[in-house]
């Protein structure tokens, strides 16, 4: 179906003037569409949910209803108390029929949700004040959806940070698949990743075993709080939404503390070539922490401090097995404009992991003062 077709199905005010595809996501088609009439104009985003992603993308929009009903009034609350500070979170757009979404011939789902006007979010950390006002973005979210009860929310992916499944589903492709097995017996750099893999098995389990023992627990987590999901205001420069909601559910929050840190503490990027470049940065790290804190020191307990390090080693750990798995399956998950890009980019999340193990003391002491 034509995209202006689609537009015409939702209750978007105005003419549309044109629209064109949106941000660097790995998952969802994204367009930002902007409609003018006389007097005003109005900036949305189209989104089609990929399905092979969320398998369930009724639960998908169920999800960002409860959020928002959920978080909307605590934000009008906050401005009203302090019109300062404002921050914000998009609003969904229904169709002209009342709905929250819009089924095509297709069976793809389609939604629209309002963009957050004046604000930027940017690929990489632009220094340690964007650092800052990242943490405090995530920090305000957590705080956000502290209160939500996570038994209200679906699991958006199943298991979806869930380290171990990750590992699993590895050992599948490895078992169930002679191509995976032959990519790791003809290429260096694959088999040193599996070895790698190997190391840290073990591992993997830290963040799960914890909730088993009931030291951590079960909250609301955005799931992909990564540098440009994380709008700044293009004024004031402080930060003012977590956009990218679809992931948002019930897990750890320390995954999202670790998504965000290894994305803006890594300035070369998910892409990165050239492994040198790849490193964690401390200064970047400190400023966000801090950020972070600031908001979120009311509702994190001892045991949650006692895991940080941990999330943040974990989850480029996470994400580069990730990204090393769907390399090895044929690249179905994440989209690829090459077919070497996944295998670099499980190389980027485990250099970056090393450098975040070498600085282990540094990251550690650097928790504790906060
Ligand atoms: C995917 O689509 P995008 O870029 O927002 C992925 C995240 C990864 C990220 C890495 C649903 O997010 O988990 O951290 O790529 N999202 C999903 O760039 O798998
Ligand atoms: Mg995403």
């Amino acid at each position: 179906m034509e995209l202006s077709l689609l537009i015409n199905r939702f209750d978007v005010q105005g003419h549309l003037v044109v629209i064109n595809p949106m941000g660097e996501g790995n998952v969802n088609d994204t367009f930002l569409a902007v409609c003018r009439n006389t007097f005003d104009e109005h900036q949305v985003v189209l989104q089609r949910i990929n399905r092979n992603v969320f398998p369930d993308p009724y639960a998908i929009m169920q999800n960002l209803r409860r959020l928002t009903a959920h978080a909307h009034p605590k934000l009008a609350a906050e401005e009203a108390a302090n019109a300062d500070r404002i921050w914000q979170m998009p609003m969904i757009v229904q169709t002209k029929d009342g709905k929250d979404f819009f089924t095509d011939e297709n069976g793809d789902v389609w939604r629209i949700i309002t963009r957050i006007p004046s604000a930027t979010a940017f690929n990489s950390a632009q220094g340690t004040e964007h650092a800052l006002e990242c943490g405090a973005v995530l920090g305000h979210f957590h705080w956000l959806v502290s209160d939500l009860p996570p038994e209200q929310m679906r699991e958006p992916i199943p298991d979806f940070h869930v380290t171990p499944v990750y590992l699993q589903k590895y050992d599948e492709v490895l078992r169930d698949s002679p191509s995976a097995r032959e990519r790791i017996g003809t290429s260096m750099e694959a088999r040193r990743l599996s070895i790698f893999i190997e190391q840290r098995r073990e591992f993997a389990f830290t963040l799960c075993r914890a909730l088993e023992r009931g030291d951590l627990k079960l909250r609301m987590m955005h799931g992909d709080p990564k540098v440009n999901n994380i709008m700044i205001d293009n004024f004031t420069g402080k930060g003012t939404a977590m956009i990218d909601l679809d992931t948002v559910g019930p897990g750890l929050v320390h995954y999202d503390f670790g998504d965000a840190l290894r994305s803006i503490c890594n300035h070369a990027g998910e892409e990165e070539l050239n492994l040198s470049k790849v490193t964690f940065d401390m200064d970047l790290c400190e400023a966000f922490c801090k950020g972070y804190l600031r908001e979120a020191r009311e509702f994190l307990t001892e045991a949650d401090r006692a895991y940080l390090f941990d999330a943040i080693r974990l989850i480029s750990f996470e994400l580069g097995l990730r990204f090393f798995q769907d390399y090895l399956a044929g690249n179905v998950y994440f989209k690829t404009h090459e077919p070497e890009q996944n295998l670099n980019r499980a190389r980027v999340q485990f250099r970056l992991c090393e450098s975040i193990e070498s600085k282990e003391r540094m990251i550690r002491g650097l928790l504790e003062k906060l």
